[in-house]
């Protein structure tokens, strides 16, 4: 297995799916968080200038996505067939609108047109959520028929992973936030006790983003 070192700051932000990918693989890796310093001191050596990035064997890796998706593949949880691939992709990808959109708001000020920025950035978040939640919801529904309660077929895949990561700040602003979406709920629930996860979340450092 190659050496993998994940640099990010000290929040879930970007890095937490590629930190649940790891774990719930069992795969090793160095979880580097940085601070601000630190980061202004290498952001220029760092393709795109951006974190999170992955460094495999010392080649360094950017784009999130990029790097969940290909950690997905090597650890045989981004679908079995060509179908629960191209389900588990249409999943994450309705997440990573929503996720997106949360990143956009600015930060709080007493300026108005600052806090009217921030308000349609909420109404297109709730929006992007609503559409979320319908398609997931369904799709688990359905799936629960043939699978156990997982999104894609019957094993944990990347996609419960994300669903079980970008639902995390909702839920801290309001506990009620999945209460229609039963599927989601147990799915979400179902990653959580899945052993490694549970271990990693009981020390989990609490950030709130
Ligand atoms: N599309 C990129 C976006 C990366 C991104 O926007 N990273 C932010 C943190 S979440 C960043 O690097 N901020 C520090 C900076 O721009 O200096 C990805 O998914 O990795």
């Amino acid at each position: 297995m190659p050496k993998y070192k994940l640099t990010y700051f000290d929040i879930r932000g970007r890095a937490e799916p590629t930190r649940l990918l790891f774990i719930v693989a069992g795969v090793q890796f160095e979880d580097e968080r940085i601070g601000q310093e630190q980061w202004k001191a290498i952001k220029h050596k760092v393709p795109g200038n951006s974190l999170p990035f992955l460094s495999v064997d010392g080649v360094v890796v950017s784009q999130s996505m990029t790097i969940n998706r290909h950690l997905a593949r090597i650890f045989g949880l981004d679908g079995e067939s060509l179908s629960q691939k191209l389900k588990v992709d249409e999943i994450v990808e309705y997440l990573v609108a929503m996720k997106n959109k949360m990143v956009e708001l600015p930060m709080m000020s007493d300026d108005p047109r600052t806090q009217a920025r921030a308000e349609e950035i909420l109404k297109s978040f709730k929006d992007l959520m609503m559409k979320a939640c319908t398609f997931i919801e369904a799709q688990i529904q359905r799936n629960m028929k043939e699978g156990n309660g997982f999104a894609v077929g019957n094993r944990l895949t990347f996609a419960d992973i994300m669903i079980f990561e970008a639902f995390e700040n909702s839920l801290a602003t309001n506990i009620n936030a999945l209460d229609k979406c039963v599927g989601i709920v147990k799915c979400r629930s179902k990653v959580a006790n899945m052993p490694r996860i549970k271990d990693y979340l009981s020390i989990r450092k609490y950030t709130s983003f």
